[in-house]
């Protein structure tokens, strides 16, 4: 549960893919995952997107048109975290590996897609970026500078640097409180956070889970159960 001196100093939650997997989105390891049904060397690096960028525009479309599925929603994991935000506004901050926009859906206003987001493009050529719920394919021009072939999805792949990271160690280094949520805590840096926090704060650091993640023992407490049960509890 959160108590009032976890607020000194703010909250940092980091959430995963296992926090929209009640909403209807797949997760990446799991057995029946993501990574299970696409090469990730293929889908999700610049170097699979160079050799093959109409395979990595119908992997990202695909999952845009499910993500614009009107059964996908929020589930009471997200709700809940947008609950603990209006309480305590300007204490939250969320920091998500995922490029859904379910927080923001439901009510969150503190999030920080470090991955990147689903419902966004930019262009490889002036940088611009935009807003794009259609698909996306190499013919499309750029709106600002015209030329076609360089757009692409707005995500962060394998070896790319993820999106604010210093606006996100700023706010580590000052957190009371560390919630990493459905995360496999497998891919870096977020894997590393729960490590930065402890070496830097004297937060607490809480794991909200299915299953123990890879660095589980990192933090000081866990919790484990399907989002939708464990974290309204924990955050009430
Ligand atoms: C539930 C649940 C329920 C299920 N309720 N829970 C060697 C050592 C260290 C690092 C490296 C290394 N070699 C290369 C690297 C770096 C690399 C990396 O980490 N590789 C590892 C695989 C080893 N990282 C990078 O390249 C990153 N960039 C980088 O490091 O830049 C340099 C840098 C240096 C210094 C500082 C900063 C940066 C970029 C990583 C980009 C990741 N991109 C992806 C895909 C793009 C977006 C997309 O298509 O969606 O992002 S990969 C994929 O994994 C996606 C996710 O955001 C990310 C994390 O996955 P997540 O969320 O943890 O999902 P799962 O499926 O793994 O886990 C789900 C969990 O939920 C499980 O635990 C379930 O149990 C649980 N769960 N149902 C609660 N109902």
């Amino acid at each position: 549960m959160i108590n009032s001196k976890d607020r000194a100093g703010g909250i940092v939650v980091l959430t995963g893919a296992g926090i929209s997997k009640e909403s209807g989105l797949d997760t990446f390891r799991c057995s029946e995952g993501i990574w299970s049904r696409v090469n990730l060397e293929d889908v999700a690096t610049p170097e699979g997107f160079r050799r093959n960028p109409d395979l990595v525009h119908q992997f990202y479309n695909d999952r845009r048109r499910g993500l614009l599925d009107a059964a996908i929603e929020p589930n009471a994991a997200h709700l809940a975290l947008a609950r603990l935000e209006l309480e305590w506004p300007d204490e939250v901050f969320i920091v998500t590996q995922n490029i859904d926009d379910l927080h923001e859906r439901a009510g969150s206003r503190s999030v920080l897609h470090m991955h990147g987001e689903l419902r966004r493009i930019r262009c490889e050529a002036c940088e611009s970026e935009f807003a794009w719920d259609a698909d996306l394919s190499v013919d499309d021009a750029c709106p600002h500078c015209k030329r076609t072939r360089f757009l692409r999805p707005h995500v962060v792949w394998f070896g790319e640097m993820p999106i604010g990271m210093e606006q996100i160690y700023d706010a580590l280094d000052r957190c009371a409180l560390f919630v990493s949520i459905g995360t496999s805590g497998n891919v870096y840096p977020a894997a590393g956070f729960v490590s930065h926090v402890r070496m830097y704060t004297r937060a607490r650091t809480v794991e909200l889970n299915l299953e123990p993640s890879t660095g589980a023992t990192l933090f000081a407490e866990a919790t484990y159960g399907p989002a939708t049960e464990v974290v309204p509890v924990f955050v009430q």
